[in-house]
C-alpha cells in the first residue's frame, strides 16, 4: 500500500485531497494482489467545491469561441493518440478487459474528441425566411452551465469522453465522478485535458462511491445537466431527482440484446459475431449479446459450433496478447454471474458449455468465469429477461422471422439487436420492426461508431442519445432569434395577412 501511487481529486485546475481525509484502493480484477492506485473517498464538501469551481469557470468558458474550444479538443485527441498504448495498458490493469479491447476503448475516446473538435466550427443552427418583410430568423445553440457525469467501469475512457467532449464543445463545464472501479482512466483523461489547455475549473473530477456523491452531484442547483450510464434502477432515481428542478437528464441504462440467426444465414459469420457479442468485454457491455434467437432448422448446428468455439476461448489476464476474455470486474459481479448460472439451471435451461468459476494457478488471483452458454431458453426464464452483465449467453428457438421479431421485442430493454440473414427482405423487415436504438445486419450487437447516435428505447434510455450530433441536443438548448430590421413594429401572424 505504501508503494502505491495516490491519486487526488481534480478541482479548479489542481489535484487536491478529499476533505474526508479518506482513500480507497483500486485493485486489478485479474490479480487482486495488485493495487492499481489509491484514490480519494470523497464527500459532499468535495463535490460542492468542484461544482463551485465549474460554475465560476462557466462564466468565461461559455464565451470562449467554439472553434477555439475545438482547437483544445484537437490537441487532447492528438495527445490521447500519442499516449494510446500506455493509457490502454493502464486501463487493462484497472478494468480487466483484454488489451486489444482497451486499445479500442481509448480509440473510441480519440474518435469522439476529434469528432467534437470539428463541431467547434459547425454547431449548426438554421436560418430560415421570416414571414415578415425585412426580418431575419435563425437558431443558435446555447450551453446550459455545469454538467454532472456519473460514468461506468466497463468503458472507462470512451464513455466519459462521450459525455465530456460534446459538453465542452457546447460551452458547458464539467464535474465527473468515475466508477469506483475505474478512476485511473478518467484521471488520465483529465490530466491530458489539463496539460493540453482546458482552463482551470472547466473540467473537475471527484472520486468515490455513487451512494455518497450521487445526491450532491445531482441536487446542487448550479448543476443543469446530469448524464448517467449504469443500471435502470439507479437511472430511474436520477431521473426523478432531476425532474424536480427540470434539469436536463440523459440516461443510458440496461440492455438485453438479441442476435437473430435465420436459416439462410452464413453460419460461420453468425457464430463469429455471437462469440464476439457475447464474450467480448467478458459480456460486460450494455450492448452485449445475451440472447440468441435461432431458426429451428439450424439451431442444432449453430449451438454445436458455438460450444466448440466457446470452449477454445482463452481466458486470463488481458495484458497477455493471446488472451481472448478477461475477468469479471469484481467479486460482486462474479457472484451475480454465478448466481444467474444457477437460476438458468433451476429454470430449466440446458447448460451446454461453461458454467463454472475458473480456479487454480493465476485464476485464483482474479474473478474469472468460463464463457457460458445455455440452450433451450424460453421466454419465461429469468436469464431471458434480466440483464446479467457477464459472459452468459442464452439460445432460444424460433419458427420463422415473424416469431423471431416478436421474441426479440419481448424485453423491457431496447438498446441493440442484430440479424444474420442473406435475405434482404428479412433484414429490412427486422430493421424496421425490432424496437431498439441500434440495429445491425450481419454484424454483432456490439461495435457502435462514435458519429452515429448511441442509446436505446424502453427501459434502456429516456429518449436522449449519446455521441454524434445527437449529443449536442443534450448539452445545449435552442435559442430562436428574430432580427427585425424594418424599423417599424411588425406583428407576427397579424400584420402580414
Ligand atoms: C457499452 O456497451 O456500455 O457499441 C458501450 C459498443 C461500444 C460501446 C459500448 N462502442 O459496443
Amino acid at each position: 500500500m505504501s508503494d502505491s501511487k495516490v491519486f487526488k481529486n481534480f478541482i479548479n485546475g489542481e489535484w487536491v485531497q478529499s476533505k474526508s481525509g479518506q482513500t480507497y484502493e483500486n485493485r486489478n480484477p485479474a490479480d487482486k494482489n495488485e493495487v492499481v492506485g489509491v484514490f480519494q473517498k470523497s464527500n459532499a464538501a468535495d463535490v460542492k467545491m468542484a461544482v463551485d469551481a465549474a460554475s465560476e469557470a462557466y462564466k468565461k468558458w461559455r464565451l470562449y469561441p467554439a472553434p477555439k474550444r475545438g482547437e483544445i479538443l484537437y490537441k487532447i485527441a492528438q495527445r490521447l493518440l500519442a499516449d494510446k498504448e500506455s493509457l490502454s495498458q493502464q486501463m487493462t490493469r484497472e478494468m480487466g478487459k483484454v488489451i486489444n479491447e482497451t486499445r479500442g476503448d481509448t480509440q473510441e475516446a480519440i474518435d469522439m474528441t476529434f469528432y467534437m473538435a470539428g463541431e467547434g466550427r459547425r454547431l449548426f443552427g438554421m436560418t430560415t425566411p421570416s414571414e415578415m418583410l425585412n426580418k431575419f430568423d435563425m437558431t443558435i445553440r446555447q450551453p446550459l452551465g455545469v454538467c454532472s457525469f456519473i460514468t461506468p467501469w466497463n468503458f472507462p475512457m470512451a464513455i466519459p469522453s462521450w459525455k465530456m467532449m460534446p459538453a465542452l464543445i457546447c460551452g458547458n463545464t464539467v464535474v465527473i465522478k468515475p466508477a469506483t472501479e475505474t478512476p485511473l482512466s478518467v484521471a488520465n483523461l483529465i490530466q491530458v485535458c489539463h496539460e493540453e489547455g482546458i482552463p482551470p475549473g472547466v473540467v473537475n473530477m471527484v472520486t468515490g462511491s455513487g451512494s455518497a456523491l450521487g445526491d450532491p452531484l445531482i441536487n446542487n442547483p448550479a448543476v443543469r445537466v446530469v448524464s448517467f450510464t449504469g443500471s435502470t434502477e439507479v437511472g430511474r432515481k436520477i431521473s426523478q431527482a432531476c425532474a424536480t428542478d427540470f434539469k436536463h437528464c440523459s440516461l443510458e441504462m440496461g440492455g438485453k440484446n438479441v442476435q437473430i440467426v435465420m436459416d439462410d444465414a452464413d453460419l460461420d459469420l453468425a457464430v463469429h459475431g455471437a462469440l464476439w457479442g457475447a464474450f467480448g468485454t467478458t459480456g460486460q457491455r450494455c450492448t452485449a449479446t445475451s440472447r440468441i434467437v435461432c431458426h429451428k432448422d439450424i439451431v442444432g448446428k449453430f449451438t454445436s459450433m458455438m460450444i466448440e468455439r466457446a470452449r477454445s476461448l482463452k481466458v486470463g489476464n488481458g495484458l497477455d496478447a493471446s488472451i481472448e476474455m478477461g475477468p469479471c470486474i469484481n467479486q460482486g459481479q462474479l457472484d451475480t454471474v454465478l448466481s444467474y448460472i444457477e437460476i438458468g439451471k433451476k429454470d430449466g435451461a440446458k447448460l451446454v458449455t461453461g458454467g463454472e468459476r475458473l480456479t487454480g494457478g493465476d485464476y485464483d488471483k482474479g474473478f474469472f468465469v468460463q464463457p457460458t452458454i445455455f440452450g433451450e431458453v424460453t421466454q419465461s426464464m429469468r436469464i431471458w429477461r434480466e440483464e446479467i452483465f457477464g459472459p452468459v449467453l442464452g439460445i432460444a428457438v424460433c419458427n420463422d422471422l415473424a416469431e423471431a421479431i416478436k421474441m426479440a421485442n419481448d424485453t423491457s430493454y431496447g438498446l441493440s439487436a442484430s440479424i444474420y440473414t442473406r435475405d434482404i427482405n428479412k433484414a429490412y423487415t427486422a430493421m424496421r420492426d425490432v424496437y431498439t436504438g441500434i440495429f445491425y445486419v450481419n454484424a454483432p450487437t456490439i461495435g457502435a461508431e462514435t458519429h452515429l447516435p448511441f442509446g436505446g428505447t424502453k427501459e434502456t434510455g429516456n429518449g436522449h442519445r449519446e455521441a454524434s450530433t445527437a449529443a449536442l441536443d443534450v448539452f445545449s438548448e435552442w435559442k430562436s432569434v428574430y432580427v427585425d430590421f424594418s424599423g417599424s413594429l411588425q406583428r407576427a401572424q397579424i400584420d402580414n395577412q
